[in-house]
């Protein structure tokens, strides 16, 4: 009796054994898209000349992608596949050598792509890949021509933050690959690609003055104010004094020079305004800190508080008489009870003498 029972348990371990190895066959398991280039997480754009691997989890028969996968360039650039046999994954190629900058492909694999087991995808899936731009080092406004305008973007993105650029950080005029900022535009501003906006970029304008390149995304000047008017002279002061400390002694370099020479020689007393001001918080968007500046043309009780988006009050920065001149403060992200805010728009408001001015800030982080 016992004898049969393990005979018969054999058996049964037999059949449920060759059952397991032919049943990805009988009922295929299905295939999975795994990911962009094998990481778990990627930056959010690539770069034009990366390389871009679709990642699947088994090893591709690659005679059923090609009639099952579209990509399609929202700039109508022209895209191949490439795979080798045995792999887990293909490659998306520009025939043009280097993805365009700012593009977005958007790639199809559809439920026929199946591995080399017969397993196919199932569901189909559609998803987006973003390309970065490209920086020409100098040309801030990336409207094609370096000119003393692009003195402009260094105020107006004045201690902005990002990516550093990830090909050497150089000034040498040539389409530079780079993953976008959170404001793209500051992307062009980092002239020297070392992931600030601060005044040594001055010198990529300097060495590259006068060149000229084909916009690839021509830019609007709509936001380009000069900032002196914001009351942003000490910008023009340490522009001026990066600019003189640049290796390389280009003609540019002198012809910026004599552009700043009569901003930063002025005296102080005609750069004031005549009334009560308060300029834009800088940075903004701003982590974890930006600073508030304000003009006061006399003595005056002043009160700068900062409010959030329902209106409460959030901390009060001052509330005492001030001096005269210009004053800036410094708010830290941080409440009345010391605790951390979260990302948002928040307003500051200033009263100070009968005046009273808000404005929107934004913390990101
Ligand atoms: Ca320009
Ligand atoms: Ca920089």
């Amino acid at each position: 009796m016992e004898i049969i029972n393990v005979k018969k348990i054999c058996k049964i371990l037999l059949i449920v054994g060759l059952f397991i190895i032919i049943s990805p066959n009988v009922f295929p398991q299905g295939l999975t898209y795994d990911s962009l280039n094998n990481a778990s997480s990627v930056n959010e754009d690539f770069l034009v000349n990366q390389t871009i691997q679709v990642w699947f989890g088994e090893i591709l028969n690659f005679s059923t992608l090609s009639p099952n996968t579209t990509f399609e360039s929202a700039k109508s650039d022209a895209l191949s596949m490439g795979f080798t046999i045995g792999n887990k994954y293909f490659t998306i190629i520009s025939d043009n050598g280097s993805f365009k900058p700012l593009d977005t492909i958007t790639v199809t694999l559809g439920s026929g792509v199946a591995d080399t087991r017969g397993n196919t995808l199932g569901t189909p899936q559609t998803f987006d890949i973003l390309i970065g731009p490209v920086v020409y080092p100098g040309d801030t406004d990336n409207n094609g021509v370096v000119d003393e305008r692009d003195i402009l973007p260094l105020g107006i993105f004045w201690q902005y933050s990002g990516p550093v650029r990830p090909d050497n950080p150089n000034l040498i005029w040539r389409m530079q690959p780079t993953y976008s900022w959170t404001a793209l535009r500051a992307t062009y501003v980092d002239a020297d690609g070392n992931g600030i906006v601060e005044a040594h970029d001055i010198c990529g304008i300097a060495n590259n003055f006068d060149r000229t390149k084909i916009a690839f995304t021509p830019e609007k000047d709509d936001i380009l104010i000069p900032f002196l008017k914001q009351g942003d002279r000490k910008f023009a002061t340490q522009i001026y004094a990066a600019l003189i400390d640049c290796s390389n002694k280009s003609t540019g370099q002198q012809v910026l020079l004599d552009i700043l020479e009569p901003i930063v020689n002025q005296s102080p007393a005609t750069m004031l305004p005549d009334d009560f001001t308060m300029n834009q918080n800088y940075p903004n968007p701003f982590n974890p800190s930006t600073t508030i500046e304000f003009y006061l043309p006399k003595e005056s009780q002043v009160t700068l508080s900062v409010y959030n988006i329902t209106g409460q009050l959030v901390i009060t920065l001052i509330d005492q008489k001030m001096p005269s001149g210009y004053s800036e403060v410094v708010w830290d992200g941080q409440d009345n009870n010391n605790n951390n805010v979260s990302s948002g728009i928040y307003f500051y408001r200033l009263d100070a003498g009968d005046k009273t001015f808000t404005k929107r800030m934004l913390l990101l982080k």
